[in-house]
């Protein structure tokens, strides 16, 4: 056990002032030089050694200031250099030389080759797969790298920062230097060797600086390169805007690469990417890759100031860097795109994927205090909570508040490696808020539940509101307690219009945001002339969960003119959940499923809703998944029987409402030209999810199948195959469009991604059969996690009937691709099985099933710490 604790931190004993590294690339010998300049820490411990990381490493030379080391003076396996009686002061120099094989790396930590680049990816521990160091987010240093590689088949040799010396070494071999004048933690070192063509453009910075961008892809992929040069440039001029933040080196880099573990990476002016979030043109990319590859170039351009510039003490604080740039990221988008649908797709994923997490067995808080294995700790709590905690701070504070806190977090902190305590602290330093309780959003995990009753005086003129909150306890901690909750309320008179408050008393208010600081709170609304209906939690401005008893009259007032968007969305998606659930109920308990006619009235009326912006109709017409419909659920989960009914829900709103989904298909059409912009994407999320239920009303894969023959962009033609794979599975036409997808995009992987996702939905139990064989089609790849996570990661975490097949197989087929996978990449395979996280919410012969198989796979002792860590958490 190797667990880490948050209360050990203790600053190193020796002080990096640069390191020099020379790469010496080979396929399968990399030779490693670091010279490191370095002196004790004032204060620390004369005796005390000096102790590297390493990881899988063989030392072959070690040298203090220029002289070979004795063997007496240190020791050294695979993963510690210990090096004793150093200079008790003084600076003094260590140079290490370390071989790697980089084409063996099928972790894709460290330094991989695959697809004939070599690439790094260091955040959190993989530089100690390339050489012994302390390899720890709070040691800065100032890098210089040397890459020495065959030139013919690496004509491209970068690294981070500026390159200062090129050279041609008349060997077949050529060399580069890059200097990157700014101290960075060993996470952010990148390296990237190899052949690839690049495009080229240039930002001019608010003080005038010109700063040359590059984005380099595979040969041939160039033109797909363009939407994400674009982003980035808008994502450059939207940070000095928004929040002064301008870019600090003369060159910003971004490298495609098809190997990659997750989306992408903040390495210090040389960003290395996954390619499905860079490449995109009509033909290959849907609107949401278009949106996606938008978002994530911004958030890691984004990262140049919050995570680099301003980096983690030690990995509990990642949220400071994650969190805080991923709301910068949401509030990119929601100035790009129309802001009220960017922050339903959020509120959808939170709901989909971190309150999963935080009510299940792998909760933990924003910040957590120990950790097995930090890569599993890269979790949407971490990420999407956190970034929910600063927006929280940024509506207590106000958008000016914000600024100010965030400027003097900038301001006091850049350089320096610090806490979520500091970032804390330069918001109540700025604007004088006392943020002590507000802190505990970080460190306590779950979930909180408000309930809300709500009381109309009409002779007072008064409605009083009593909030309560609780938090569910979690694995770490049973007794939870109250949080500081910003509360966005609205009050909607009868004649659809918001009612002004002449006063609110009974707790903290500013304007419309009611401030819950106690277990219980009742807020007194003053002057209000008629009954209102109460609208709660408008634009989600606080992750939590709200039970209201509200009338089904004022939810369809909120319904149907709610002027928050957000809000709206939600309550016309709780409708259509509590019809779901209650038809879930009726299969289950074997009656006739009740379906509910003011439902389909509401979806089409707002279907029809011209006023309304089509990205925002088609959210309402997306009927909540199998997934979402179990989660509310919540236990004793029967798959199959949310399946039925579900479809049956959907038949009869399809039917009530045919003849305007069919109408829909045809009136949001693309006119003209295809483009990715939000207002067209929005007319075409429309435009298919009318396709969904015209399809089920007409009974018939006709509609569909003309859409995928006319489909001009990958987005409809997509669309269309999924209807046909999904509703009409087994059809002609179904497999007619499946095959044709196949033969077009033979040669396109991340494209075929897309087939194999749609195949591995396909509702049913026969789809395992056709997941097995798909492993043998010859575009499946099981070391490319891309093709891991379209095919197995589709299965398991999107398919519920497939997946949980009664007889337990779709868990079997899962376990045993885990345990060959952690062999390879358990980094990747962690992540995968988390897919199984929620199992104790299967009715009981599932259940018992599901966790057959995770307690075989945990009697393995021969486990990866990632694996073992997640399958020893799930099981406690
Ligand atoms: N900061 C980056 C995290 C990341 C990562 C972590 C563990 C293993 C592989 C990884 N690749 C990238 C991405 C980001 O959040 O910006
Ligand atoms: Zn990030």
């Amino acid at each position: 056990n190797r667990t880490v604790y948050l209360k050990d931190y203790q600053p190193t004993d020796f002080i990096i002032e640069s390191i020099d590294l020379v790469f010496d690339l080979g396929e399968t010998l990399t030779t490693v030089g670091s010279e490191i300049r370095m002196h004790r820490r004032p204060g620390a411990d004369p005796a005390a050694p000096l102790v590297f990381a390493g990881d899988g490493l063989a030392l072959s030379g070690l040298a203090l200031d220029g002289k070979p080391l004795l063997p007496e003076r240190y020791d050294c396996d695979a993963s510690t250099l210990t090096i004793r009686d150093l200079p008790e002061d003084g600076s003094f120099t260590l140079t290490i030389k370390t071989r790697i094989n980089p084409s063996a790396n099928s972790e894709l930590l460290g330094l991989y080759r695959t697809s004939g680049i070599y690439s790094t990816q260091c955040e959190a521990e993989g530089f100690r797969r390339i050489t012994y160091f302390y390899d720890r987010p709070d040691v800065l240093a100032v890098y210089t790298v040397t890459i020495i590689a065959d030139k013919q088949s690496c004509p491209l040799l970068l690294s981070n920062g500026n390159l200062v010396e090129e050279q041609d070494l008349g060997d077949g071999r050529h060399m580069a230097k890059w200097h990157d004048p700014f101290k960075k933690p060993s996470y952010l070192f990148a390296l990237v060797a190899g052949d690839l063509t690049m495009i080229e453009d240039s930002f001019t910075t608010m003080s005038g600086r010109h700063v040359a961008l590059r984005i380099y892809v595979e040969h041939g992929k160039a033109a797909r390169a363009g939407y994400a040069m674009d982003s980035l440039k808008r994502a450059m001029k939207w940070d000095e805007e928004r929040f002064g933040r301008e870019y600090d080196l003369d060159i910003f880099m971004i490298v495609a690469v098809s190997d990659f573990n997750m989306g992408a990476m903040e390495n210090k002016g040389l960003n290395i990417f996954n390619d499905r979030l860079i490449l995109a043109d009509p033909e290959t990319a849907t609107d949401d890759d278009y949106a996606r590859i938008e978002a994530v170039v911004a958030h890691e351009y984004f990262h140049n100031w919050t995570g680099n510039r301003i980096t983690c003490r030690d990995w509990f604080q990642l949220s400071l860097k994650e969190g805080l740039t991923v709301y910068r990221e949401h509030e990119f988008s929601a100035d790009q795109r129309s802001r009220p649908v960017v922050r339903v797709d959020e509120v959808k994923f939170l709901r989909a994927h971190q309150f999963p997490e935080d009510g299940g067995p792998l909760a933990h808080p924003v910040r957590p205090t120990q950790y097995l294995e930090i890569d599993n700790f890269y979790t949407t709590t971490v990420y999407e909570k956190g970034s929910e905690v600063s927006r929280m701070i940024a509506t207590l504070l106000g958008p000016d508040g914000f600024r100010k806190g965030l400027d003097l977090f900038f301001e006091r902190h850049d350089g320096g490696a610090v806490t979520i305590e500091d970032y804390l602290k330069c918001f109540e330093d700025a604007t004088g808020h006392d943020l002590t309780h507000f802190a505990l959003w970080y460190h306590q995990a779950g979930t909180p539940v408000i309930s809300v009753a709500s009381f109309y005086d009409e002779r007072k003129q008064q409605l009083k509101l009593t909030l309560s909150q609780t938090t569910p306890p979690t694995p770490d901690e049973k007794i939870k307690k109250p949080l500081h909750i910003p509360l966005r309320v609205g009050l909607i008179g009868p004649n659809g219009a918001d009612m002004a408050p002449t006063a609110i008393t009974g707790g903290e208010s500013r304007k419309d945001v009611l401030e819950l600081t106690k277990d219980e709170q009742t807020f007194v609304f003053e002057g209000i002339g008629a009954r209102p209906a109460v609208s709660v939690n408008r634009d989600f401005s606080a992750p939590v969960k709200i039970r209201f008893d509200q009338s089904r009259e004022d939810r369809l007032r909120i319904a149907g003119a709610e002027r928050d968007l957000v809000a709206r969305w939600d309550t016309v998606n709780a409708l259509a959940l509590e019809v779901l659930v209650k038809a879930a109920e009726d299969v289950k308990a074997g009656r006739p499923v009740t379906t509910d006619p003011a439902l389909s009235d509401l979806l089409v009326a707002t279907a029809e809703d011209t006023a309304l912006e089509p990205a925002f109709r088609a959210l309402a017409l997306t009927l909540p998944g199998e997934l979402d419909i179990g989660r509310e659920i919540g236990a004793d989960i029967d798959p199959d029987a949310i399946h039925l009914a579900r479809n049956t829900v959907i038949e009869a709103i399809a039917e009530a409402g045919a003849d305007s989904f069919a109408q829909l298909t045809g009136d949001m059409a693309n006119g003209g030209a295809f483009s990715p912009d939000a207002q067209s994407a929005g007319r075409r999320a429309l435009r298919n999810a009318a396709l969904v239920l015209a399809a089920a009303a007409e009974k018939s894969p006709r509609r569909a199948s003309q859409a995928y023959e006319s489909a001009d962009n990958m987005t409809d033609m997509l669309a269309a195959m999924r209807v046909l794979a999904h509703q009409f599975a087994g059809s002609a036409e179904a497999e007619n469009a499946l095959a044709d997808f196949r033969r077009r995009f033979a040669g396109e992987p991340l494209v075929l991604d897309k087939w194999f996702s749609t195949l591995a939905t396909v509702p049913g139990e026969n789809t395992l059969e056709r997941v097995t064989k798909l492993m043998g089609d010859e575009a499946f790849d099981e070391g490319n996690p891309n093709r891991v996570r379209a095919l197995i990661g589709a299965f398991a975490s999107s398919n519920p009937t497939g997946f949980n097949r009664p007889d337990g197989a779709g868990y079997a087929f899962f376990a045993d691709f885990i345990l060959t996978s952690d062999k390879r990449n358990a980094t990747l395979t962690a992540r995968l099985m988390t897919a199984m996280r929620s199992f104790e919410a299967l009715e009981p012969s599932r259940r018992a099933l599901a966790r057959e198989q995770i307690e075989r796979i945990a009697a393995h002792d021969d486990l990866s710490r990632n694996l073992r860590d997640i399958v020893d958490r799930m099981l406690k």
